[in-house]
């Protein structure tokens, strides 16, 4: 296919209740969509992963629209025929900013599959029709208004909590909800807030029966999470460690963690992320897949990426209920504690118009010259 025009648009969602972790307080989804029309007409979208500032990672909205338009534009339209498998080369000669590159081979392979007919699991190597979810609960102040926000989602039927901690907001709160809800899965997040002498701390989660401590230190200390990792009995997972198929294989030989969280945004794209469980299950790996509080389009490509067979763990793709009154594609909808995989040719959904310009701040449209 030929690339003849990007279209990058900002979104603002207001989120049905502030989202908190240890890097800041969200109230709004602010991000950016991608939308590539090719040649011959066919259509593809993509939604990067970046925030409002770089508190996750170093990429945030600004950033990504600026790299896509000065720097992922030209070569993709200077490249003319070419599918998402060329990008690693036809972007070879920009370092990093990994979300903006996924954010455009999102759109890129929806284009392509959409045009050939098939849809995104299925290209992928998905194996199942729905998904197990879990969600996501944000740092609380007040430990009875948490197990409250607990007991609504595990009502609402979500199959495994993960509560965000950081120093000062961990040990207490975890135990609270471990106290109160003896059988669930339940895991904790860190968002690298720890440094390696306040880690210690966490073995203190160890009587907890956690599925997993997930990022407690920077995202470059591999060997301390490694020796962290010899520290506690409960299991680290790495996220923003995870750059790459080539750094999964690093952490795990290393041992700085025995299970992985999968963002296709955060590793350039849901190639990255396939390549990564394929190397995850070689090695006995359990992989799941995170989530970015994504609207319904980068929904739906999470929810067919966790539908391949590593997928072992319940992901963070809750339903678009847990994030928006109004999705800007027809709602994900939970049932029995599961998403349905789009069964469409690419992602499986697009925007709804009216919803998408309602929530559109800006556009900008790059067209092949
Ligand atoms: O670390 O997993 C994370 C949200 C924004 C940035 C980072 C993270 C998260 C979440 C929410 O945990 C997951 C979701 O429900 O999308
Ligand atoms: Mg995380």
């Amino acid at each position: 296919m030929r690339v003849a025009s990007i279209e990058l648009r900002m979104l603002g969602l207001p989120l049905v209740r502030p989202f908190r972790t240890s890097f800041g307080t969200e109230t709004e989804k602010v991000c950016v969509l991608v939308r590539v029309e090719t040649a011959v007409g066919a259509v593809g979208w993509g939604e990067g992963v970046t925030g409002p500032d770089p508190g996750f990672s170093e990429e945030w909205n600004e950033g990504l629209w600026l790299v896509v338009r000065d720097f992922l534009a030209p070569p993709v339209f200077a490249a003319g025929d070419l599918a998402a498998e060329d990008l690693d080369r036809v972007l070879g000669g920009v370092r990093g900013h990994p979300m903006a590159k996924a954010a455009l081979e999102m759109a890129i392979l929806d284009a392509d599959l959409r045009a050939r007919g098939i849809p995104l699991h299925q290209y992928l190597g998905g194996v199942r029709s729905e998904v197990d979810c879990g969600v996501s609960v944000g740092i609380h102040d007040d430990v009875a208004d948490l197990l409250q926000t607990v007991e609504r989602h595990l009502v609402e039927g979500y199959r495994r909590i993960k509560l965000k901690i950081e120093p000062g907001h961990d040990v207490g709160p975890a135990r609270a909800v471990r106290e109160r809800f003896a059988d669930i899965l339940f895991q904790v997040d860190a968002n690298a807030a720890y440094t390696v002498e306040k880690a210690q701390r966490l073995a203190e989660l160890d009587e907890l029966d956690l599925l997993l401590v997930e990022q407690p230190l920077p995202e470059e200390d591999l060997l301390g999470h490694a020796e962290l990792a010899r520290a506690l009995r409960t299991p680290i997972c790495l996220d923003e460690s995870i750059v790459s198929a080539r750094v999964a294989e690093q952490a795990i030989a290393l041992g700085a963690c025995s299970i992985v969280n999968v963002k296709a945004g955060r590793v350039g794209g849901y190639l990255e992320a396939r390549r990564i469980h394929d190397l995850c299950v070689e090695r006995g790996v359990p992989v799941w897949c995170g989530g970015m509080l994504e609207t319904g389009i980068g929904r739906a490509a999470n929810v067919a990426l966790a539908s391949l067979p590593g997928f072992t763990l319940p992901g963070d793709t809750s339903a678009s209920a847990r994030y928006y009154a109004e999705d800007i594609t027809a709602p994900f909808v939970l049932e029995d504690g599961r998403l349905s995989v789009p069964t469409e040719p690419g992602i499986g959904v697009a925007p709804i118009p009216e919803h998408l310009e309602r929530f559109t701040t800006r556009v900008e449209k790059l067209l092949l010259d």
